[in-house]
């Protein structure tokens, strides 16, 4: 038997005071603040020591680290890796350079059997030290940790007065390999590969290379954000696809200055490449930890609604998903395109309040497949986040598969399932009073609306959404405000739970047409009316005294 030298440790483990922070409450994705917020001494010591004593479990066991490659990311995962060893866990697992994208980390915990995970990130709101950062904990099914665990850590961070830490504790990041802090084995990985290798189980390569061989032209933006090297990796290395199909490829500590938001504004520039005469046949972008996607082929924008039902209808053609699909679910103000298919293919789909977490439990009882948000957030049950590279590879091999165009698939799933007009209003940074009084007012006339008609459009109900989890009965109340017109069209409101300032305020439009010659309509013009309604029943100038909301999606 060895001895292990337990005396006189060149990193000594120590205690250290903390005061309790009462702000540390995680939102629809972890918690995010401003990366000034997160460099105050102990503030990120406080709160990742109060995930050690609510998860005890990760003592002895596997962690995983990983980050989208910001501003703050290496020493937030020095600070994890020191913490971690303090606490005695027994493994760390950590990608190169810190780079993992979300959806990696989720992959990784699950493969190596880990107790948890964390990721630090805050999505695609900008970088840089003005910026914002955020960090996600995932437990051992590879998916953020749920309410009550949130809960009871933002409790203890409120209660915390000491935290473990190997003082002085340092990881060489950019050199792959094992290393020991205390009793803690540190492993520097390359976090590309294994998702990679995940990747080619799920999908079809020689034929996807082929469909390259053949001519066929992608254009991939990772908005210099963590998909970058994953996208070299796969798009490139193993499909063959020219090096120039890849645009902001390195991530940047501030994203280039940019806002790895992958929609119709932040990437309008793919708009006008898929506009563009000799476009490309798939463009596509992931945000700054590579769990959102955004899919376009030449002359058409797929929303993500109508990504996820399009994918749905799909799937089954791809190698992983042969067997066939369980079924589909879909957050709530996601149009309800999948739900079409759904019926179509005879299975269940289940409506989820906004935020990953809740299609967790679906996807562990085997109860779901595939399933979307309309935030440009799509994946499946391979592993427990949304997954952009995972959308835009699905894509690539229908389109392989099938021969068709993106646009030839679109209009043939319109033909079939009719349409489903999609928009979503930001009103960023309000006041809370300001958007809270929106919410308020709609509240108001729940009574007085259903059977009221405005227009084309008759009301059936207006309620607040709440959620009652089939897999373990835990509930979530407060998820949203409806106001539906049948089949027809929806208008939804909800307050963000991922900003760092004021209050958002998501509006939510969805029409649905069927009839032959609606189903190539302008977007914004085929929904106007039900933003004009918007307007009428919501009062939204008035309330928040801005004439137009700040971003349409
Ligand atoms: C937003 C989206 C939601 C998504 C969440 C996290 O939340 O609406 O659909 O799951 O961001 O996305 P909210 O509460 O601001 O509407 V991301 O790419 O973390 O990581
Ligand atoms: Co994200």
């Amino acid at each position: 038997m060895r001895c292990k030298r337990r005396t006189q440790t060149p990193m000594p483990i120590r205690e250290i005071a903390t005061k309790p922070y009462l702000d540390q409450k995680f939102g629809t994705a972890g918690l995010r603040k401003k990366v000034v917020v997160f460099q105050q001494p102990h503030y990120l010591e406080n709160l990742l020591q109060a995930v050690f004593d609510c998860v005890p479990e990760l003592a002895g066991q596997t962690l995983v680290i990983g980050g989208d490659g910001r501003y703050h990311n290496r020493d937030a995962i020095q600070a994890a890796i020191a913490i971690a060893a303090a606490n005695g866990v027994a493994r760390v697992i950590v990608g190169q350079g810190g780079i993992v994208s979300t959806p990696a980390v989720s992959h990784l915990i699950r493969l190596r059997q880990a107790a948890g995970g964390f990721v630090f990130s805050a999505s695609h709101n900008p970088a840089g030290p003005d910026g914002d950062f955020g960090i996600k904990f995932n437990i051992g099914n590879g998916g953020q940790a749920g309410e009550a665990l949130t809960d009871a850590i933002h409790a203890r961070t409120k209660a915390l007065s000491l935290y473990r830490i190997a003082e002085g504790a340092r990881v060489d990041l950019d050199r792959r390999g094992s290393s020991r802090i205390e009793a803690t084995e540190v492993e520097v990985i390359d976090g590309i590969a294994d998702y990679a290798a995940l990747m080619q189980e799920l999908f079809d390569f020689p034929r996807m290379r082929d469909w390259f061989k053949r001519g066929g032209r992608l254009v991939f933006d990772a908005m210099h954000a963590v998909t970058g090297p994953y996208a070299q990796r796969i798009f490139v290395e193993l499909l063959g696809a020219p090096a120039s199909s890849l645009l902001n490829a390195t991530p940047l500590e501030d994203f280039g200055g940019g806002h790895p938001d992958p929609n119709l504004i932040y990437a309008r520039h793919l708009v006008e490449l898929a506009n563009a005469e000799d476009g490309a046949d798939l463009l596509a972008a992931s945000d700054g930890d590579g769990d959102r996607n955004m899919i376009l082929g030449r002359q058409q924008f797929i929303t993500p609604g109508d990504s996820l039902a399009m994918l749905a209808a799909h799937l089954h053609l791809l190698p992983g998903y042969r067997e066939g699909l369980k079924g589909i679910a879909r957050s709530m103000p996601t149009c309800r395109a999948a739900d079409k298919v759904a019926a179509a293919l005879g299975i269940p789909c289940h409506e989820t309040p906004t935020g990953w977490k809740f299609f967790c439990n679906l996807l562990d009882a085997g109860q779901i497949t595939i399933c979307g948000e309309e935030s440009f957030g799509t994946g499946s049950s391979h592993v427990r986040e949304k997954d952009g590279l995972w959308a835009v590879l699905a894509w690539l091999n229908v389109l392989a598969t099938t021969g068709q165009s993106v646009r030839q698939l679109a209009q043939a799933h319109w033909r079939r399932h009719g349409r489903h007009y999609y928009a979503r209003h930001d009103y960023d940074e309000l006041p809370t009073a300001a958007a809270q009084s929106v919410m308020d007012a709609l509240k108001g006339r729940f009574a007085e609306l259903p059977g009221s008609r405005h227009g084309d459009y008759g009301v059936t109900a207006a309620d607040e959404f709440g959620y009652l989890d089939p897999v373990d009965g835990s509930q979530a109340s407060a998820q949203g405000l409806r106001i539906v017109f049948g089949d027809a069209a929806r208008i939804i409101l909800r307050l963000s739970g991922t900003g760092t300032k004021g209050a958002t305020l998501r509006v939510y439009f969805e029409r649905y047409e069927q009839a032959e010659d609606r189903l190539d309509l302008d977007p914004s013009q085929a929904l106007a009316p039900l933003v004009a309604l918007a307007e009428q029943l919501l009062r939204l100038a008035e309330l928040t005294g801005r004439k137009a909301p700040d971003v349409i999606t």
